[in-house]
């Protein structure tokens, strides 16, 4: 028999292929699937830059048959050759050798730091703000540029789970007429270090200590606190890194950072200091703690599904790019800030940040292999019209990049793999070595030459040569392994985030301190930490100490006397819902045409409805039929912005410890709601999250513990009016005003 999978009226993300597959084999030769809608490949240009022409896909399989890496056609794949039906395998199966081989072959080293990653394909849309600026050709007005973007964590393996307390990666690739252009920066503004000489020392101490090799993917365990409380430069890092900032709820609710400052240069050759900023339209939102660590187990791929079923569901996420601009003075310092330490910022309020274009994501990859895994960023990769600075972790970083692509991607050719062509011709004289996919023609691969008509010939400004800007030395510079006297301050700017920061995110922040120092072994650690803090603010000390039963040291230094910085702070704002996801709560006793009004509405409004009920397939009958997403087994509360209740979701038959062991929670069994739904509801509504519902929703919210005149809980008897009033409530994120404080 033959069957077609039940999807409803609008597709729920997600789906594996662009076909339907039917329950019996397929056995007719055809060509392969189409990739899906929503993924799109690398743009077909040559190793060398040239548009090919050839159609979208074009480097994927293609033919109808099973056939060898020559494409000679093979009858099966299942058996070896072999001497017999019960024999050894012979040395003559070139099939079975090909394929092993190939197999065998199949890792490549994952990236030192940043190896778990998700990325998709965009646009950047350039407003030309920045044009008086800087050369840059895809800065100017309406300029359309494609890009990659790639997102990661960075202490975790490829493996690792993506909710985890950390820095984000967010690089983005821009593929210019002028040749490529790598932002290679994360979602906090600072880093640990000043110098990057200290990044294998900073990097040893975050990655699982050597002996155990545990624990994975976490800054809470010794080595890290020790590095950190012994060198305080890395004081303001981790002051973000134990916020809310560190467990996004979604890459598409990160901000994004260059981090160094970086020098523009325009037509007349004036010079302007930089600082690159990624806006999220949807603002910044973060998970909480227990939220980050539930979905570390129920669903490691949190982050990457969001990103692929937003841009799936055609929530495209979107993000301005802005600057700040400082000018270019001798001693590179604005208002008193170092520019060069990377250690700093310039708080908005004193430099607004000024958008100059908006970037979107619209397509996923095809091949997360061939594109997320294998792209290449490199801070040294700049056009005409941006320049690097002397901060001294930039420096580093222009070393870094290349050499670590020798060893991950297998030689100095790895730009030439198709998601790292540029897409503006190279003629760059580099010749052979490993995997040179180029045919180079001509005889005469140096310059000058006369055998090849001279070419290729060097470019000035007026042709678009990158040219270095002629920035001036201190006259007294000399050979010294020393930082300028301005680095040693490590406290002010930690001072100045935790006073920007809202009552509820400093609560969050004493939290994770308490965390991740009741995590340590050694006291000496936390109590060096302790000491640190001190000189940051005393009731953020003695909060954290409290927590670790320990005693608040006073501070060594005087209080850093600095303003708030109120852009700091990431709450306080209503954003728009794109790509929110909403459960509802459903079962044959609910009024189903009322959920299927609902489910549509919130469909329509750009949001992801999924269905809840007591078991898969299918609920309701005839036209009021429902598709299932998620049963009260398989959902958890972490996938939900907001849940709804149409009903009081009575108990289903697995709803039993043997069967279910969440069912056996006896802080939710009373017989008349499921308790799994009960246990769902306990955590949404302790995690902050909008509930609303109609019916008798009231009974099983309160029975679930969530009070009916509790902030965020909407109960009327209108569903459409639910939904509206929760979609109101998710624009601000959360219902802050849950958390005590
Ligand atoms: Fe990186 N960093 N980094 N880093 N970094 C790498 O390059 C390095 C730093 C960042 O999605 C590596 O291709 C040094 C700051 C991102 O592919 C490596 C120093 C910032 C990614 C490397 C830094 C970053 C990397 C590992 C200290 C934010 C992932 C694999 C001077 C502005 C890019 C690779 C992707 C990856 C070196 C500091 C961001 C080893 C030596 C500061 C987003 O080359």
């Amino acid at each position: 028999m033959t069957e077609s999978r039940a999807t409803p009226p609008e597709p729920i993300p997600g789906a594996p292929s662009s076909g339907t597959p039917t329950v019996q084999e397929p056995t007719q030769p055809r060509p392969p699937l189409p990739p899906k809608a929503d993924q799109r490949s690398p743009e077909e240009v040559s190793p060398t830059g040239t548009p090919t022409g050839a159609p979208a896909g074009a480097r994927a399989q293609s033919g109808e048959y099973l056939t060898t890496a020559q494409g000679i056609r093979l009858y099966d794949t299942d058996h070896s050759l072999k001497a017999g039906e019960r024999g050894p395998t012979l040395l003559q199966d070139h099939h079975f050798r090909e394929k092993i081989m190939h197999f065998d072959h199949e890792r490549i080293p994952e990236r030192v730091v940043h190896a778990r990653g998700a990325g998709a394909h965009g646009v950047f849309r350039s407003y030309g703000a920045a044009a008086s600026l800087s050369t840059a050709g895809f800065l100017a007005p309406d300029v359309e540029t494609p890009v990659f973007v790639r997102f990661s964590t960075v202490a975790g393996s490829r493996g690792s789970a993506d909710t985890v307390r950390d820095t984000r990666g967010f690089a983005t690739k821009f593929y210019t007429d002028e040749g490529t252009f790598d932002l290679v920066g994360n979602n906090i503004p600072v880093f640990f270090i000043q110098d990057a000489i200290k990044f294998p020392d900073i990097v040893h101490a975050v990655k699982p200590e050597p002996a155990r090799e545990i624990p994975q993917a976490q800054s809470a365990h010794d080595t890290f606190w020790d590095f950190v409380s012994l060198h305080t430069e890395a004081l303001h890092h981790v002051m973000w890194q134990v916020s809310d900032r560190a467990i996004p709820r979604s890459f598409r609710t990160m901000e994004g950072f260059g981090i160094h400052t970086f020098r523009l240069v325009n037509d007349a050759g004036e010079t302007t200091l930089v600082k690159f900023h990624w806006k999220p339209a949807l603002g910044v939102h973060s998970l909480v703690w227990e939220e980050a660590q539930l979905t570390a187990g129920m669903d490691p791929d949190f982050h990457r599904r969001d990103l692929a079923d937003a841009i799936e569901s055609g929530a495209y996420p979107e993000w301005e790019l802005g600057l700040q601009t400082f000018p270019d003075t001798e001693d590179q310092t604005f208002e008193g800030i170092d520019l060069l330490d990377p250690t700093k910022i310039v708080p908005e309020e004193l430099a607004p940040v000024q958008p100059v274009g908006k970037l979107t994501l619209d397509a996923n990859p095809t091949n997360y292999f061939a594109e997320t895994e294998q792209i290449a960023f490199h801070p040294g990769h700049l056009v005409p019209g941006i320049d690097a600075t002397d901060d001294p972790l930039l420096q580093g970083r222009l070393f870094s990049y290349l050499d670590t692509q020798l060893s991950r991607l297998g030689g100095p050719n790895f730009g030439q793999i198709p998601i790292n062509r540029p897409h503006a011709p190279v003629n760059d004289m580099f010749r052979d070595g490993m995997h040179q996919t180029a045919v180079h023609g001509g005889a005469a691969p140096y310059r000058p030459n006369s055998l090849d008509g001279g070419n290729p010939f060097p470019a000035d400004g007026a042709s678009h040569a990158f040219i270095d800007v002629p920035h001036a030395m201190a006259g007294d510079a000399r050979k010294v392994r020393a930082a300028p006297a301005s680095f040693a301050d490590h406290t002010s700017q930690p001072r100045m985030f935790w006073l920007s920061l809202s009552p509820v995110e400093q609560q969050h922040v004493i939290q994770g301190f308490t965390f991740e120092l009741g995590k340590c072994y050694e006291s000496a650690i936390r109590e060096r930490m302790l000491q640190v803090l001190a000189n940051v603010d005393p009731e953020l000390c003695v909060g954290v100490a409290t927590g670790l039963g320990l005693s608040a040291p006073s501070g060594t230094q005087e209080l850093a006397d600095v303003q708030p910085s109120p852009a700091l702070s990431q709450l306080g704002q209503s954003w728009p819902t794109t790509g929110r996801v909403i459960g509802i709560v459903a079962d044959e006793n609910s009024d189903l045409a009322a959920v299927q009004t609902v489910r549509d509405a919130i469909q329509q409004g750009g949001m992801v409805p999924l269905v809840i009920a007591p078991h898969g397939g299918t609920i309701g009958a005839g036209t009021g039929t429902l598709v299932v997403q998620r049963t009260f087994l398989t959902a958890r509360s972490i996938e939900f912005d907001a849940i709804l209740l149409a009903g009081s979701a009575a108990p289903a038959p697995d709803a039993v410890d043997g069967l279910d062991a969440k069912a056996g929670d006896p802080a939710h069994q009373n017989g008349l709601v499921d308790p799994r739904v009960s246990l769902m509801l306990a955590e949404a509504f302790r995690h902050a999250k909008a509930l609303g519902g109609w019916g008798n929703a009231e009974e099983a919210l309160t029975l679930a513990g969530c009070p009916s005149e509790a902030p965020g809980i909407v109960l009327v008897d209108d569903p459409s009016a639910v939904l509206d009033q929760v979609v109101q409530l998710l624009g601000t994120h959360r219902v802050w005003e849950r958390f005590d404080s």
